[in-house]
């Protein structure tokens, strides 16, 4: 039997809404819509605009029901943002996690439970906007004070669709209030932080039904963070690879069983995420192509649009300048990003890139050194050794960066699926619905039937 589900998948750029048709041996996936996404800056505060995102998911579903009749919905997007709710409405529009807000937020949480503490609860990796510091500034605001409900992003749209208030495991284990070891809210940290009991919805895991639209159709719980979703899309042929999901953010991690807490993984900022299946996403956030589309954005502010195929083509021919910090905490914010790069370069005294294309290939080298140093903290940490490294999402299709990552790592780097966010949704819808059996292995493998994902190996001069 196969059948087609559609599949919301929301980024920090763009959003899309595919349908997706799986039975055995069979996949495929075909865009129904695409919209921008992006951060609006009101009164020097950054938000999304979620309405526009539901109109735009309204939009795509009532064309899903006229083209092809899905049997399921599910909804992925990035990670940690939500909504507060007083009576199941909205109170005020969700920040964007950029947002910065939160830096005098996070001595809040911090006095309550230092770092080590916390991670031994959470086991993240410390990021200034993970929720458990946003819901500090929110406290600050007062905002938090006359708010029921937290919903993160997906499971706001969900709600809005069906009426049903969840929180989906897997992008509640990124909030830093779910305990990493039993998968459930850590009521003790909640209370210490001052949180009421019910501002927490009920948890659910990926496969399991939220609820329906007016049509009747069932709203399934999928990885709703997207990079659990890229996760499960990782055509790898054995359990020990290393993945890089790469769009604005690059994750670089490995999959494990059960969490990893050393006090070596937390000093390195390596995160223990929870993955489909109860598996451990256990990775570490590199900057990403953000570092790319924020200088694209600021050329573009003061010229013409920038073709970026040409850009990267141009990119590959000049010789490379010289390697920044790619994780510095100060490229996080919006902003003049060459500048930001050039500031560092100087202040390190290192050669600053003369043009576009010279900028180019610096992220790109800068980005590739930073992969081969999580690739590496990641083998000394898990005591695995990788034989590949997997390149999913958009910057699969970026050929230099596959090259140099390849260079780099030393490693084959095995480029594809571009749209392994989508692909992981559908797979997880499909399987709810019965359209698909088995773990993530043989959906896995169903994947790696059906994409053709590109090997870049060491040591070729050249991309062919
Ligand atoms: C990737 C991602 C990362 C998360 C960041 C912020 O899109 O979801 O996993 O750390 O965005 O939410």
């Amino acid at each position: 039997m196969s059948g087609t589900v559609a599949a919301v998948d929301l980024g920090a750029t763009s959003g899309r809404v595919v349908l997706g048709h799986a039975g055995p041996g069979e996949l495929r996936m075909r865009e129904l819509a695409r919209f921008p996404n992006g951060p609006v800056r009101v009164r020097g505060s950054l938000h999304w605009n979620v309405l526009e995102l539901h109109r735009q998911v309204c939009a795509a579903l009532k064309l899903a029901a006229r083209e092809a009749d899905p049997v399921s919905v599910g909804i992925d997007s990035w990670a940690v943002d939500y909504a507060l709710l007083r009576g199941g409405r909205m109170l005020g529009t969700p920040h964007h996690y950029r947002d910065e807000r939160t830096t005098a937020a996070v001595a809040d949480v911090h006095s309550v439970i230092g770092p080590a503490e916390l991670y031994e609860v959470n086991g993240l990796q410390h990021l200034p906007f993970n929720t458990i510091f946003q819901l500090a500034a929110d406290r600050r605001s007062g905002l938090l004070a006359v708010a029921e409900r937290m919903l993160l992003l997906p499971d706001l749209l969900a709600y809005w669709l069906t009426g049903e208030q969840v929180a989906e495991r897997t992008n509640a284990s990124t909030t830093g209030l779910l305990d990493v070891r039993t998968a459930e809210w850590s009521e003790p940290l909640a209370a210490r932080l001052g949180h009421d009991r019910g501002l927490l919805p009920p948890l659910v895991s990926p496969g399991e039904r939220i609820g329906a639209l007016d049509t009747g159709v069932p709203v399934t719980a999928v990885g709703s963070h997207d990079t659990a979703s890229a996760v499960v899309a990782v055509p790898a042929r054995d359990e020990s690879f290393a993945y890089i999901s790469c769009g604005t953010w690059s994750l670089v991690g490995v999959e494990l069983e059960r969490p990893l807490l050393s006090e070596a993984g937390r000093a390195a900022n390596f995160t223990n995420e929870l993955g489909v299946d109860g598996r451990i996403r256990y990775l570490h956030n590199v900057m990403g192509l953000w570092l790319l589309t924020e200088c694209v954005a600021e050329w573009e502010r003061t010229g013409p649009a920038v073709d970026l195929p040409a850009l990267l083509a141009a990119a590959a021919e000049v010789p490379p300048v010289a390697e920044f910090d790619a994780d510095d905490p100060r490229f996080l914010a919006p902003g003049d990003m060459p500048a930001r790069i050039t500031a560092w370069l100087t202040e390190h005294d290192r050669p600053v890139p003369r043009d576009r294309a010279e900028f180019t290939r610096c992220i790109l080298e800068s980005l590739a050194s930073a992969y081969a140093e999580s690739v590496a903290r990641l083998e000394i940490l898990t005591g695995r050794e990788f034989s590949a490294v997997h390149v999913v999402g958009g910057g699969a299709r970026n050929e230099l960066l596959c090259r140099l990552t390849a260079e780099r790592t030393g490693r084959p780097v095995v480029a594809g699926p571009v749209e392994a966010t989508a692909l992981g949704n559908v797979l997880v819808q499909a399987r709810a619905a019965g359209l698909l059996t088995g773990g993530l292995e043989s959906l896995r493998a169903l994947v790696r039937s059906t994409a053709e994902p590109r090997t870049y190996r060491p040591g070729e001069v050249r991309a062919r």
